[in-house]
């Protein structure tokens, strides 16, 4: 038995007369070169060496093989590349075993279909996620997943993302063999000395026959129908459709140069840009300077006091994350709605057959109704989620501060009002933080975490924690009316409401808004959460708006008649019988077209382009200013903040990214020739103005990148 290093990240050694493979590349065994290197001279050495009977290629460390270097995607390539190394392990003259423990996701994943027999353990998961990144597989997986598991499955497998477990891999015909343990080695030396012993031949994945082609081109054509509508202006998932038609129509060697192009087209495209830095992003923003500073406090008890929409939904997803909750409310009839709440939720589960009355039941026995304050004297962490009022708030701050105790994490859920304020309600504002969930709770991803000036560091550290346990994104925000995301939203909002005034129907608006990427336009938006909800904050602010400030009050017109959205039957739209899909009203425009000419407008038209210029300028501007003042540590956080919680197309990566991607310049040569009508309002962000002098982009302040 011998070690040779052939480059650090893949070493070999010979067991007998197996000689083993082991991807060692930190933290997730990514292809990058090297490893391509390595894997390229590993497989020379075992055709070479007449010692070598068999290959056994594992991972080292948690994963198999994660996939291709996410970071090398626009650089220029070096070779070897994937496609070339994955021919070399399927071309091999002697049996290559893939002996799976971890991720296999991927490259990985390809690397492993070149192989000719493929063992998993327990904990091995397997995917081709590629389409989550903007790419279809492109090192042969939309040619050998087909064969090995089918055209439907495998096709499915590739637009969805989703790994699979060893079992389901199993079956799905992509893996030969389970083993019990977690040491590929083992396993998988056991397994190749089997096949030795059975002189098992070696096996090629691109010779398996692709069977009734006819019935596999019949399912290729209903997914690209059905996802041609899903996956409404993505690039990648209908070209993964078109590779797998390659598979069926043309010789291996033919279509595997088809993938290739296709490949190389999604690594140009903007949308893989966009993707690629969000996934980057979603890493990035737990990287906080107070994760550095200090560890989290242990935690382990949640009380949430009080038992509405939000509260429920923050109780719903604590108690899903495994945590024991008190729900706190003021009496006996609000604790009672509080946990019906509560229920309403695992009752939604249970009737669609995706939760058990048992799962729900022990579920539930974590959850402690209560009327009484003295009841959450020892819980570790309290998040207060009552009626949006700064006095309410202070009095259970100042309740919170007589009972629980010292060193416990206070957070309020407040979605605007002065952090600072309510933490000096208190005897120890160095516990007290901001946890601003989303609605509903239980699902919206984002988690803003925000940041008072005298919280102490291992607070923030524990928020950031328990966004992790609620599997959460979290993104830090300093304190401001809005912190960061309601704060851009008031801002572009506004913009869409000058827009209407000026000419643009709210449904023009709206249109060109999903046209974007986004699932809902504005005024949609507006009336399912309830246009009184921004009736009550334009209200709030009204006694310190900027007399000079333009101001359209459209939506208070169709507020004053009680048209509150989807709740009320109507809003922006009509909402015939508890429809959920508006219909354009007709009164509506007409209060517009009165709002027009009350203040002398003449209205002119926009085209989609217009209406998403001034919206999206008025989006990246305020968030250069929020960027600027720190209340986002750095453009990624905006744009992380955008995506996960306010439906920002994904593809294109947030408002940072994609200004990054339009050119600074021309979005500050929008916002100028805008500024003309509207000086005020358009005034351009300092840092914006200053990142185009230097001629650099949002990037360039965002550390990771
Ligand atoms: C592909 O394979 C294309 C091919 O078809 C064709 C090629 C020709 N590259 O998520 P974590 C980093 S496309 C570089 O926190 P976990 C990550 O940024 C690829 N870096 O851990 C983080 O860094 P940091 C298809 C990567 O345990 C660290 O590793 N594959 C890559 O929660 C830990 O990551 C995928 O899309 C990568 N491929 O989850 C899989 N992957 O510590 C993407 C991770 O500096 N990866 N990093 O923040 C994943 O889904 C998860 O990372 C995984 C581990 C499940 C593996």
């Amino acid at each position: 038995m011998g070690t040779a290093p052939l480059a650090s990240a893949v070493t070999t050694a010979l067991h007998g007369a197996i000689l083993v493979v082991t991807i060692d590349n930190p933290p997730v065994n990514a292809l990058g070169q090297a490893v391509r290197q390595g894997l390229a001279a590993a497989m020379q050495q075992a055709e070479a060496d007449a010692a070598v009977s068999a290959v056994l290629l594992v991972g080292q460390g948690k994963a198999f093989i994660a996939g291709a270097d996410i970071r090398e995607f626009g650089q220029p390539p070096v070779p070897p590349s994937l496609p070339e190394v994955c021919a070399a392990i399927e071309n091999c003259s002697k049996p290559v075993i893939a002996a799976i423990h971890g991720a296999a996701l991927g490259g990985g994943l390809e690397v492993a279909m070149s192989a000719h027999y493929r063992l998993a353990l327990p904990a091995a998961s397997l995917g081709l996620p590629e389409v989550l990144l903007g790419l279809l597989p492109g090192s042969g997986g939309t040619q050998r997943a087909p064969r090995l598991m089918g055209v439907k499955p495998a096709t499915e497998l590739m637009l969805s993302g989703k790994p699979m477990n060893a079992k389901a891999a199993l079956a799905a015909g992509l893996v030969d063999r389970l083993a019990e343990g977690t040491d590929p080695v083992a396993a998988g030396l056991a397994y190749a000395n089997e096949l030795l012993a059975q002189k098992a031949p070696v096996r090629r994945t691109r010779d398996i026959v692709i069977a009734n082609p006819e019935e596999a081109l019949a399912a290729l054509e209903a997914l690209k129908a059905e996802t041609a509508k899903k996956s409404r202006g993505l690039f990648s998932p209908l070209k993964i459709i078109e590779c797998v038609q390659a598979a069926v129509q043309q010789p291996f060697d033919a279509a595997l140069a088809f993938e290739r192009a296709q490949f190389v087209a999604c690594v140009a495209s903007p949308q893989r840009a966009g993707l690629v830095h969000a996934f980057f992003a979603e890493r990035e923003v737990a990287k906080v300077p107070e994760a550095k500073l200090a560890a989290p406090r242990p935690f382990s008890s949640i009380a949430i006091i009080g038992g509405g929409t939000m509260g429920a939904g923050i109780t719903v997803s604590a108690l899903d994350a495994g945590f024991a909750v008190t729900m706190i409310e003021r009496d006996a009839e609000s604790i009672a709605r509080g946990q019906k709440n509560v229920e309403k939720v695992y009752d939604g589960l249970i009737a669609k057959g995706r939760m058990t009355a048992d799962a729900k039941a022990a579920i539930m026995a974590r959850y402690t109704p209560s009327t009484s304050y003295d009841d959450i004297a020892q819980v570790d962490l309290v998040i207060e989620a009552v009626f949006e009022d700064l006095e309410v708030k202070k009095a259970v701050f100042r309740e919170l501060d007589r009972v629980c105790k010292p060193g416990a994490v206070l957070a309020t859920n407040t979605s605007y009002l002065d952090i600072e304020a309510i933490a000096d309600a208190t005897s120890r504002p160095q516990d007290v933080i901001g946890l601003h969930f989303f609605s509903p709770a239980n699902i919206m991803k984002l988690l803003e975490i925000v940041v008072p000036s005298k919280v102490s560091a291992d607070v923030v550290a524990t928020a950031f924690e328990l966004a992790k346990k609620l599997k959460k994104v979290p993104v830090r925000a300093g304190v401001c009316d809005g912190f960061i995301g309601n704060r851009i939203l008031a801002v572009y909002k506004q913009a869409a409401d000058y827009l209407m005034e000026d000419g643009a129907s709210p449904y023009e608006i709206d249109a060109a808004v999903r046209s974007f990427g986004y699932p809902m336009g504005p005024f949609q938006v507006t009336d399912l959460a309830g246009g009184d909800i921004g009736w009550a904050t334009r209200k709030r602010r009204a006694a310190t708006r900027n007399p000079a400030a333009r101001y359209v009050e459209i939506a208070d017109r169709i507020c004053e008649r009680g048209w509150f959205g989807q709740k009320t039957g109507r809003g922006f739209y009509l909402y015939p019988e508890g429809a959920r899909v508006g219909q354009p009203d007709p009164e509506v425009l007409a209060i517009v077209d009165a709002e027009r000419q009350k203040k002398g407008v003449t209205p002119r038209s926009f085209t989609e382009e217009e209406i998403l210029r001034r919206y999206m300028a008025a989006m990246v501007n305020e968030g250069a200013k929020v960027v600027e003042e720190g209340i986002a540590l750095r453009p990624l956080d905006v744009d992380v903040t955008f995506m996960s919680g306010y439906g920002f197309p994904r593809h294109r990566g947030g408002p940072m990214k994609w200004a990054d991607m339009q050119g600074l310049p021309k979005i500050l040569a929008d916002i100028e020739s805008f500024a003309k009508e509207d000086p005020l309002f358009w005034e351009p962000a300092p840092l914006l103005v200053r990142l185009v002098k230097e001629g650099k982009g949002f990037d360039s302040l965002n550390k990771a990148e």
